[in-house]
C-alpha cells in the first residue's frame, strides 16, 4: 500500500469511542490523498505500506486535529472601554441598551474594509492554529445590513485560502437590531429573511444560519422565522440560546432539528429532553460566562444523562469572549462548568464536529477520515485540559496529501 505520510513511534488520542481518549500507546498512522487509511499498534503496521514520507513522533501525543465549532472571528474596532465600564458596575445589558455592546462592533465593522477585516482576523485565526485547530467556524453579525454581512463571509471564506485550515462560515443575520431598524425589530427580521437571506444563499460557501434568542436580542417567535426561512433555502441551522435568560431557545432549534444550541446555560429540562431526541448539541462556551461573571451553570447532568453531546468552543467577539485560545477554554470547561478532560477534549473534536454536521469526515482518528491532525509535546492528553497558557503543539497537518478544499466543503 502507497501512502503519502506514515507517522510511527505516535501515541494516538482517537478519540473515537463514547468515553475516554480512545487510546492506542506505541502506535502508527498512515495517510494518502487527504484520508486516514491505516492506524493501529506500531506492532500490528502491515509490512506492505510504502510512504513517500515517514516521520518519527518521538513518542508523542496524536490527536485529531481541534475544532472551534462557535467563533465571531471577523469584526473591526475594540470593546476593551465596555470592559472596564463593566469593572466599575456597568452591567452588558445596560450596555446593550445605550447603543454599545454589539451595535457599535457594527459600526466599526460597517466602516472598515475587507483587507482591514481580512488582516485582523486573520491574526485572530493564526493564534487558534497555534494551538492545534484545523477547523474554524465563524459567523458574521456584526454587519446587519446586506453589503457588510456579504462583506463578512467572504472574508471568512478568503481566510481559508491564506493558510491550512478548514472554514465554515455561519450567517448570523439576526444578532442585533440595527439602528435604522430601530424598535422595528419584526421589519429587520422580514429583511433578514426577504433580503439578507437570498443574498447569503446566493454568495454560496455558507452551510448555516444562527440567530440570537434572548431578551435582549430576538424572541423565539422572531428566530423561528429566521430558521424556519433558512431551512427553505437549504441551510443548516444553529442558535444562541439560553445564555442569559431561559426563553426557551434550546426546545426551539431541537424542534427544527438544528446543529447546535450554544450557551445554555439557562436551558430547561424539557429543552434537554428534545435535544437529545434530535440530536442537537450543546455548545459550552466557558469563556463568555467568564467574562460575564455569570451565575447559571449549563445542566451538564442533564446533558450526560440524556445523551446530548457536549462541545466547546471559544466564542471568539470582541464583546463577551475576547479569546482566541480553545486550550484554554477546555481548562475552563472542566474548571468552571465540570466536564472531566476528557469529555472537555471530546468537546473540540468529536462533538465539536457532530456540532458543525460533519462527524463523518472529522473529529477522530479513524480510517476513511480527512487527515486533519495535531501533534503535541505532552505527557497524556488529560495535560491540555490541566494546563493553562502552555502551546504543547508541535505540527498539525490539514489534508495530507489533498488540496484543501474550499469553505464548507
Ligand atoms: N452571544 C455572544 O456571546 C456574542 N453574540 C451572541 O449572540 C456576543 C457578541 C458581542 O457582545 O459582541
Ligand atoms: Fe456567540
Amino acid at each position: 500500500m502507497n501512502v503519502d505520510l506514515l507517522l510511527r513511534n505516535v501515541h494516538l488520542a482517537t478519540m473515537d469511542s463514547a468515553e475516554g481518549y480512545g487510546e492506542i500507546l506505541n502506535g502508527a498512522l498512515a495517510v494518502h490523498a487527504g484520508r486516514i487509511v491505516w492506524l493501529g499498534p506500531d506492532s500490528k503496521l502491515p509490512p506492505d505500506v510504502r510512504p513517500t514520507e515517514e516521520a518519527d513522533c518521538f513518542g508523542h501525543w496524536l490527536t485529531p486535529g481541534l475544532i472551534d465549532c462557535h467563533t465571531h472571528l471577523v469584526w473591526a474596532g475594540s470593546r476593551a472601554n465596555e470592559f472596564e465600564a463593566r469593572l466599575h458596575g456597568r452591567s452588558y445589558h445596560e450596555i446593550a441598551e445605550a447603543g454599545g455592546g454589539i451595535l457599535s462592533t457594527v459600526q466599526a465593522t460597517r466602516a472598515a474594509s475587507a483587507d482591514e477585516l481580512s488582516d485582523s482576523a486573520y491574526l485572530r485565526l493564526r493564534e487558534l492554529l497555534a494551538e492545534g485547530v484545523t477547523t474554524v467556524e465563524i459567523k458574521s453579525g456584526y454587519g446587519l445590513d446586506v453589503a457588510t454581512e456579504v462583506k463578512c463571509l467572504r472574508v471568512a471564506k478568503e481566510l481559508g485560502g491564506s493558510v491550512p485550515v478548514r472554514i465554515h462560515p455561519t450567517f448570523l443575520g439576526a444578532h442585533a437590531i440595527p439602528p435604522e431598524f430601530a424598535r422595528r425589530a419584526d421589519a429587520y427580521v422580514d429583511f433578514v429573511c426577504e433580503k439578507a437571506l437570498p443574498a447569503v444563499k446566493s454568495l454560496g460557501g455558507v452551510d448555516a444560519v444562527d440567530a440570537f434568542c434572548e431578551t435582549i436580542a430576538f424572541s423565539p417567535a422572531q428566530c423561528r422565522r429566521v430558521l424556519e426561512a433558512a431551512r427553505k433555502l437549504g441551510f443548516a441551522v444553529k442558535l444562541h440560546a439560553d445564555q442569559l435568560s431561559d426563553s426557551g431557545g434550546a426546545g426551539l432549534i431541537a424542534e427544527l432539528g438544528g446543529l447546535s444550541a450554544d450557551h445554555v446555560e439557562y436551558t430547561s429540562p424539557g429543552s434537554v429532553r428534545a435535544m437529545a431526541k434530535s440530536g442537537t448539541v450543546a455548545v459550552l462556551l466557558p469563556g463568555a460566562f467568564y467574562s460575564l461573571r455569570e451565575r447559571q451553570l449549563p445542566p451538564i447532568a442533564e446533558f450526560r444523562a440524556q445523551g446530548v453531546p457536549m462541545a466547546v468552543a471559544t466564542d471568539c467577539n470582541p464583546g463577551t469572549s475576547p479569546c482566541t485560545s480553545l486550550l484554554l477554554m477546555l481548562n475552563m470547561a472542566c474548571v468552571l462548568f465540570g466536564l472531566t478532560p476528557a469529555e472537555a477534549l471530546a468537546g473540540v473534536t468529536r462533538n465539536a464536529a457532530r456540532a458543525l454536521g460533519v462527524q463523518d469526515r472529522r473529529g477522530r482518528l479513524a480510517i476513511g477520515l480527512d487527515a486533519d491532525l495535531a501533534l503535541f509535546d505532552i505527557d497524556h492528553p488529560r495535560d491540555l485540559s490541566a494546563f493553562m497558557g502552555r502551546r504543547p503543539l508541535l505540527r498539525r497537518w490539514v489534508a495530507v496529501g489533498a488540496r484543501v478544499p474550499s469553505p464548507a466543503s
